[in-house]
């Protein structure tokens, strides 16, 4: 939902759209109900949720596709049916490995296009890539479009710890401090465990600390006192931070759903 354009929306229109809610399995699958609802809501009934490196669901995408535009009057055509669709979305959700995992399916070939867990992979748009051959179907992917103007802050920290935004432009120890606060109000506790504390906390330093006392996260550094130089071991909280995030876009502290 924090990733959705209203614009696109908008300029879509009537053309036949999927909504493809893709890494599933880094999302709670006890929200699933309620996502899919408030989604009707919103007037968004096609959905399909998928996991794009097991290529799970994937094999739902074509059909229902065929689906919607067979049905669309506007898109109807018997004869010559070939359809262009184009892979809409923030970066990092997916749309090149929903395209591989599409082509794997029904081609039985390889990467078409690249993949990378930073924002812009996919700098340019590539040619159309044939995704299956009956029905004809090209896919274009396309570098993410990322809304317009945020709507809240909230929204742009969601989408800096799916890692739509760079993290450096948000900064990692702000991006850490959100994540704790989110995963001790849905009472995801699985930090404690992976990283010793004997207690939940919501205080970002006291759990840093632990991440790097645990992945020996430390640094030597020279203090200057009176007698002489002496060398200390400190902890290195922004190494600590940057682990917290990718344990958790890696779905090591838990399924959680952020929207
Ligand atoms: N856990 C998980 N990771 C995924 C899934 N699909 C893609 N990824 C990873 O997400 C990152 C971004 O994928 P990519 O296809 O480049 O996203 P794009 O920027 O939308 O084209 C890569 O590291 C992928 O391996 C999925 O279903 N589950
Ligand atoms: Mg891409």
């Amino acid at each position: 939902m924090s990733g959705r354009n209203p614009v696109l929306q908008e300029v879509l229109g009537i053309r036949p759209h999927l909504l493809v809610l893709n890494k599933m399995d880094l999302a709670d699958p006890h929200q699933q109900s309620r996502v899919l609802e408030q989604l009707r809501q919103q007037g968004c009934s096609h959905v399909v949720f998928t996991e794009c490196q097991r290529d799970t669901n994937v094999e739902k995408i074509v059909p229902l596709f065929a689906k919607l535009v067979s049905s669309s009057p506007r898109y109807h055509r018997a004869e010559n049916a070939e359809y262009n669709i184009m892979v809409i979305g923030v970066p990092n959700v997916g749309k090149s490995s929903l395209i591989n995992s599409l082509r794997r399916l029904h081609l039985k070939k390889g990467k078409a296009t690249a993949v990378g867990g930073e924002p812009g992979v996919t700098k340019a748009v590539l040619t159309r890539i044939q995704v299956c051959e009956t029905p004809l179907v090209y896919l274009l992917d396309t570098p993410g479009v990322l809304p317009p103007k945020l709507v809240s802050v909230e929204t742009g920290m969601k989408l800096a710890l799916c890692g739509a935004i760079r993290d450096h432009l948000v900064g990692e120890d702000i991006m850490a401090d959100y994540l704790l606060y989110v995963l001790n109000r849905q009472q995801q506790f699985g930090y404690m465990e992976r990283y010793g504390l004997p207690e939940a906390s919501d205080n970002i330093r006291h759990v840093l600390k632990y991440v790097a006392l645990t992945l020996g996260k430390t640094q030597k550094v020279k203090v200057l006192t009176g007698t002489g130089n002496v060398n200390m071991m400190m902890l290195n909280y922004s190494a600590a931070a940057y682990e917290f995030l990718r344990a958790f876009r890696a779905g090591h502290l838990g399924r959680v759903t952020l929207d």
